[in-house]
């Protein structure tokens, strides 16, 4: 069998770090998710990046932080798993909000990790020098790092040094993936999860956190390059149903233009969206619907 560099790497951080951008970043494809509120990313989610001399699995994690419900429980029992058997981990801590106590919390974790420790510092495009040697300074208290390196996911500086640093830390073995192999999250999962992202990114406050998207049906007309695709946005309360539809359905609306785009570059044809919203009371306290959406573990 050929020998490669090979094996895993994950991601950690406090929410809204930059973790899931970075990650879409080094894949060169939108893998996960992303947007302004915290606990975005519901998924322990791996990317594939795949060389000729390499293959490195990417791991991205719900962000970590102090649970307050069922479902915040489950977001850090996932994330911690990620960091239990991989062969190097990324803090990343945000260029542009100073280091603090949710970043010491990770950290700490992290700290029991055996896996060799990387600080990142994100979004290096919105952060002068002076700041972004503070946040290096400060990071440095946290934990002993292995390497450090300074990047921004959206203007890609440092991007292929990073890349070759943790290929350095990778041990000699198989490729575990498929090489055309993108990601290990399901076509349905990845097509809720992009509904979701545009619900993230156009509501504010709670509603975010109270959306969950479940897939109905998804069928694939060959013939007429067309997919047809029916989901259903569950929120806690009346109200928020009230807020995700919009006045005479204009928000609805614009989340499914916006999804059905993003959808069609991802399946490569034609999509036919039906979205529904419904309330389920309480859904984030209950740990059976929890993974019935397959946030977390999952089922
Ligand atoms: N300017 C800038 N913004 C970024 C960068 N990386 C992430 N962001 C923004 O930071 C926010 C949180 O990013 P996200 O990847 O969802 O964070 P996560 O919660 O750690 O996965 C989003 O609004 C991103 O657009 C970057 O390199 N530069
Ligand atoms: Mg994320």
């Amino acid at each position: 069998m050929e020998l490669v560099r090979s094996g895993f790497v994950a991601f950690v951080g406090r929410p809204n770090a930059g973790k899931s951008t970075l990650v879409n970043a080094l894949v060169g494809a939108k893998v996960a998710i992303t947007s302004d509120t915290p606990q975005t990313t519901r998924h322990r989610l791996r990317a594939v990046i795949d060389r000729d001399d390499s293959q490195m699995v990417v791991v991205d994690t719900p962000g970590l932080h102090k649970p307050h419900d069922a479902l915040g429980e489950e977001l850090n029992r996932s994330a911690l798993l990620a960091l239990s058997d991989v062969d190097a981990a990324c803090l990343c801590i945000d260029a542009t909000k100073p280091v603090g106590t949710g970043d010491a919390w990770v950290a700490a974790h992290l700290a029991r990790s055996k896996a060799p420790a990387l600080l990142v510092i994100t979004k290096a495009d919105i952060a002068d020098e002076q700041t972004i040697e503070a946040q290096m300074e400060a990071a440095e208290k946290l934990l002993p790092f292995e390497h450090r390196v300074v990047v921004s996911a959206v203007s890609g500086f440092n991007l292929p040094t990073l890349l070759e640093v943790l290929k350095e830390l990778l041990p000699e073995g198989p490729r575990y993936f498929p090489r055309d192999m993108r990601t290990d999250q399901p076509l349905e999962v990845m097509i809720a999860e992009f509904i979701r992202e545009k619900v993230l990114r156009a509501t504010f406050d709670e509603v975010p956190h109270a959306v969950g998207v479940a897939l109905d049906d998804l069928e694939f007309d060959e013939k007429a390059g067309l997919a047809r695709i029916a989901a259903v946005i569950y929120v806690e309360r009346e109200s928020q149903k009230g807020i995700i539809i919009g006045k005479g359905g204009v928000m609805i609306k614009r989340v499914g233009t916006e999804a059905r785009e993003d959808l069609e570059r991802l399946l490569g044809m034609r999509v036919f969206l039906d979205l529904r919203v419904k309330v389920k009371k309480d859904w984030r306290r209950d740990a059976a619907q929890i993974r019935r959406f397959g946030y977390g573990e999952g089922l």
